[in-house]
């Protein structure tokens, strides 16, 4: 922008009409009953900019014709769990997906069940912090609308997932891989908890049968093989504190792509 006075009426022009779908978006926000509780006890400057900002702003989607011929399954490829390995068998038929903690109407769902709720189809760019990226299409529910059947409690501001693959031996026990995000993202348009890869159910080596998608964060936000999902107001009480796996050995709890 050389200083053209047209150049910066348009830009002006896109950012308003951009801060005002934002805005929408924190609108929707501030009409669920958690969500202003949320800001009032817990609001800081930064937290009521950020929702303003890049609250509801969207990941890129691709076409059809972008989608990686081969999509990199990492870190586990098919968990060593004899629980996880006897529901494979029987095409996780008796697979349920727990549904805890500070929740007015706790749950448990069959897949059947969360097929039937609202659904969103999406192709997105996987990074990974390891430096790769893959373009794939997923389908899955709107884990919003997950979370208003089961009716956050006021005091929920973390959703966690617990999955099933057991990732090191300690002294305490195994330790499984675990994620969280904070309620704004787990509403989030495009988060959501996806059964279908490139139009096929989920394999086990992406995640089977369900995985988290959070398509603004990096691929390990991602929790595959979910097995529980718990609301909770901190995560100061769970694993190593951190909120996440690998945010236990250091990194970022929020992984901002
Ligand atoms: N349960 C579980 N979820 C996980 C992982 C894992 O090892 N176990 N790895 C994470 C990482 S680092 C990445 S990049 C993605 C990989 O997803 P993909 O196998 O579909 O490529 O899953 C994430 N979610
Ligand atoms: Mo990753």
């Amino acid at each position: 922008m050389k200083g053209d006075p047209l150049d910066r009426r348009r830009l002006l022009t896109r950012f308003a009409s951009g801060t005002a779908l934002l805005l929408s978006g924190c609108d929707r926000l501030s009409n669920t009953t958690w969500f202003p509780r949320l800001l009032d006890r817990a609001t800081t400057v930064n937290q009521t900019l950020q929702c303003a900002l890049v609250g509801q702003a969207l990941a890129p989607e691709f076409p059809a014709s972008d989608i990686s011929r081969h999509f990199k399954s990492n870190g586990t490829h098919d968990p060593q769990d004899p629980e996880y390995q006897a529901l494979a068998r029987n095409g996780f038929a008796d697979w349920r997906l727990e549904v805890t903690g500070l929740v007015e109407k706790p749950m448990r769902l069959s897949l059947a069940q969360i097929r039937a709720l609202p659904a969103r189809t999406q192709i997105t760019r996987h990074d990974c912090v390891e430096g790769w990226s893959c373009i794939g299409k997923w389908t899955g529910a709107h884990l919003g609308a997950l979370l208003d059947q089961v009716r956050p409690r006021p005091a929920a501001r973390y959703v966690m997932f617990f999955c099933a693959d057991p990732m090191q031996q300690t002294l305490a026990g195994v330790v499984k891989y675990y994620e969280s995000i904070d309620l704004a993202e787990a509403y989030h348009p495009q988060t959501i908890l996806a059964y279908e890869m490139n139009d096929a159910p989920l394999q086990i080596p992406y995640g089977a049968p369900l995985r988290l998608r959070v398509e603004r964060q990096l691929g390990y936000k991602m929790a595959k093989y979910l097995m529980r999902i718990e609301l909770v107001e901190s995560f100061a009480h769970i694993g190593g504190r951190h909120g996440g796996y690998w945010e236990d050995q250091g990194y970022e709890w929020y992984a901002g792509i």
